[in-house]
């Protein structure tokens, strides 16, 4: 069969920041690759709609399959399988991914028949069963995960190992596309799956069940061993929570000689506890790690139950600083933040030499703050849902909260762009574009172009053909966490509670 894997369109951060390869999708690609098929790799973050059309028309694929991870794109996604339903009729159209798995029963009713299932899940080992079902798309609601408009198969289930498959990288054109900041051409990697802690605004745990998966350390480092690209994204949620794991990882590079520039996020109390691991990786090529601060007060800290002290997190700041690691911290803004607490951030953020991006507080689907605020949500529109848009009602007036929000982010962008950095920048700028590395030098002047009050207001008027469902109350009235999770570990494989 000809199988044509997809990722959706980059939201407003990906046209600035970074846009990273669909690792996800090359996974699902690589088991269909590996069940014998025809495989290709389109990422509408790098290709425009005319050229998955022109692949649509000219390939005619027997069956598309999109991996939706963000809300944001549920509608440009339904929108694509009703087009290419209208092309293709044949064709069967499988979607999943993180959010697609959170909003299955809807899209399949926003989509109208034009989307043929959604699996719920990893999409490893269920792949190829969708794939041999596309001739029989009866039996498709029977597959573990699986939901289509007759119904919903048995629960999905974890994959065995992490070890057993590697993404199709070499299927995905176009590489060079692929950076964040001055890594630039990037490649990403996975070295856990899952998370053990529980914050209310978050659905990376909801998703995983708490559970928490490594992949080993030989696999890991022959992955890398085949990267070409000299920067590597690791997509980890929290990196080396566990510091034997970080360790070992270690220890096969180096033995292998691999020299790349690394990116990773964490938390500040895992950097605190492994310190010798971040230290090793410093001196492995960690080059810049990302921190989900979050909150600036301890009552911030505890509403989004990040089970973490402000004191803490500013404890970590200093010992990354002390370790030459490029720091980026996240805040999130609440709707109900007025002039004088965006002043009080930009002012704090001036005062700290690591770089401060400020999220939106959103309740989505996954998450237990989707459970409790949903009632109060101003808008159901999917696009706005991208944590950069205010979803729920806001103190100011829209207006006046977006300026300040795009007030603060220019102020922050500029601190780094300021005499100085802008020097070293254009350095680093120049040394890329000879390599025939773009992505860096554009980013530097397009940020006001995509970050503007009135396009963000703007993107509220738009039409809305698609809302997002409500959630349903509990039938005995009574709400647990684990209601919430899309993959259901057997004990045994859960996330010890994090201390
Ligand atoms: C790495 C990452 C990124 C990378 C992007 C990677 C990429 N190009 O896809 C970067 C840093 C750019 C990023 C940015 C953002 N991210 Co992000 N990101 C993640 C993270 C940490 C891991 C994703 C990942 O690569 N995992 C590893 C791969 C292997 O897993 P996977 O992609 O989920 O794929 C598996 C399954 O989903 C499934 N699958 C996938 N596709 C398909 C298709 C089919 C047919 C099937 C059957 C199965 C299937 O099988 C795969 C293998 O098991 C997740 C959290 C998480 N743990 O999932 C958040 C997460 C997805 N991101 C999130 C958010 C909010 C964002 C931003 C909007 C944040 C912002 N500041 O603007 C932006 C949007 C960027 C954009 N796309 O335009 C939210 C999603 C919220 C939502 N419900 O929409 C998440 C869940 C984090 C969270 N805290 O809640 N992100
Ligand atoms: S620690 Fe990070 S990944 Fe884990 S639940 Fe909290 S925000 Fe999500």
């Amino acid at each position: 069969m000809k199988v044509l894997c997809c990722h959706p369109s980059g939201l407003m951060y990906t046209q600035i920041f970074l846009r990273l390869e669909p690792l996800g999708v090359e996974l699902v690609a690589a088991s269909a690759r590996r069940a014998g098929h025809d495989v290709r790799i389109l990422d509408l973050q790098a290709f425009q709609h005319a050229d998955y059309f022109r692949t649509v028309d000219e390939w005619k694929p027997n069956v598309i399959v999109f991996g939706i991870n963000y809300l944001a794109n549920i509608p440009e996604v339904i929108d694509l399988a009703k087009e290419t339903k209208r092309r293709l009729p044949d064709c069967c159209f499988f979607v999943g991914g993180h959010s697609a798995s959170f909003t299955a029963q809807e899209i399949l009713e926003h989509a109208a028949g034009a989307i043929d299932c959604v699996a719920k899940g990893e999409g490893e080992e269920i792949t190829p069963l969708l794939i041999n079902a596309a001739d029989d798309r009866k039996r498709l609601h029977s597959l573990p995960g699986v939901v289509t408009r007759d119904g919903e198969g048995p629960p999905p289930k974890l994959i065995q190992s992490l070890d057993d498959l590697t993404p199709a990288r070499d299927l995905l054109p176009k590489r060079h596309k692929y950076f964040i900041g001055v890594l630039d051409p990037a490649a990403s990697i996975e070295f856990t799956r899952g998370c053990p802690w529980d914050c209310v605004f978050c659905s990376a745990w909801t998703f995983y069940g708490r559970s928490y998966r490594k992949a080993s350390p030989e696999k890991v480092a022959e992955e890398l061993q085949q990267i070409r690209e000299p920067g590597v994204f690791i997509v980890d949620d929290v990196a080396f929570i566990q510091a034997e794991h970080g360790l070992a990882i270690a220890h096969e590079i180096e033995k292998r000689n691999i020299r790349k520039k690394y990116y990773l996020e964490t938390r500040g109390d895992v950097l605190l506890r492994n310190k010798e691991v971040f230290e090793y990786w410093k001196r492995l090529g960690l080059e810049y790690m990302f921190l989900g601060l979050e909150a600036l007060d301890e009552e911030g800290l505890t509403l989004h139950r990040k089970r973490i002290k402000l004191s803490t997190n500013f404890e970590a700041l200093e010992f990354a600083r002390s370790l030459g690691i490029r720091v980026a911290i996240n805040i999130i803004a609440d709707p109900d933040w007025d002039e004088k607490r965006f002043a009080v951030i930009r002012e704090w953020a001036m005062s700290v030499p690591e770089i401060v991006s400020v999220s939106v507080n959103t309740p989505y689907p996954g998450t237990e703050t989707f459970l409790t605020e949903s009632g109060r949500l101003a808008t159901r529109d999917y696009r706005l849902f991208d944590i950069q848009h205010a979803v729920l009602p806001t103190k100011l007036p829209l207006e006046r909260f977006y300026q300040e929000l795009v007030k603060t982010q220019q102020v922050l962008n500029m601190k780094h762009l300021g005499i100085t950095a802008l020097k070293n920048t254009a350095l680093i700028a120049a040394r890329l574009l000879l390599k025939g590395q773009t992505n860096f030098a554009r980013m530097l002047w397009k940020f006001n172009s995509v970050y503007h009050p009135e396009l963000q207001i703007a993107d509220h008027r738009r039409p809305v053909s698609y809302e997002m469902r409500l959630p349903t109350p509990p039938a005995n009235g009574e709400r647990k966490p684990s209601d919430l999770f899309v993959l259901r570990p057997e004990p045994a494989r859960q996330a010890p509670p994090p201390s």
